[in-house]
């Protein structure tokens, strides 16, 4: 248990190597820079973002998102209700073949629950997300201020 924390602390600490985008890939399944936004100490939640790619010839589906900093990991979509924005958790997010799903502020999202810690600016913390058919990654969020730069987003 004692090592779990100091592994945990390290992860958070640890100052980040890769400050430019980092990405991840399990069998086709590919995970472009997730990130999350730089949250007040005291806000009880937080939120992950990331874009997946599948360049296989089958749809996939992510099932299940973990974290050791959490209490509680959904997936999460906003919705558009009787004029109103809100979130709710879904099952599953569909990943289309040779497609992709955009996690991002105002659409899916990592939600994070019963937080230990907000991160802060420049830290890291581990994910893990688990693919109907590429398996389980572990990736790294990188905390961050501000929202990354759309490269090339269409609306
Ligand atoms: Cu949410």
């Amino acid at each position: 248990m004692l090592l779990k924390k100091t592994l945990l602390l390290a992860a958070l600490l640890s100052p980040s190597l890769f400050a430019m985008a980092h990405e991840y890939q399990v069998g086709d399944i590919h995970i472009e820079h997730p990130w999350s936004r730089e949250m007040p100490p005291v806000a009880p939640t937080a939120a992950a973002y990331f874009i997946v790619h599948n360049k296989g010839s089958a749809a996939d589906r992510l099932l299940s998102v973990t974290t050791p900093v959490a209490g509680k990991a959904e997936l999460h979509e906003h919705i558009h209700a009787d004029g109103l924005m809100k979130m709710q958790q879904v099952q599953s997010v569909a990943i289309p073949a040779g497609g992709e799903a955009r996690f991002e502020p105002m659409g899916y999202h990592v939600m994070l629950f019963n937080l230990k810690q907000q991160a802060k600016d420049g830290e890291r913390f581990p994910l893990t997300l688990t693919f109907e058919k590429a398996g389980t990654v572990e990736v790294e969020i990188a905390v961050q201020k501000d929202a990354p730069e759309q490269k090339a987003a269409h609306h």
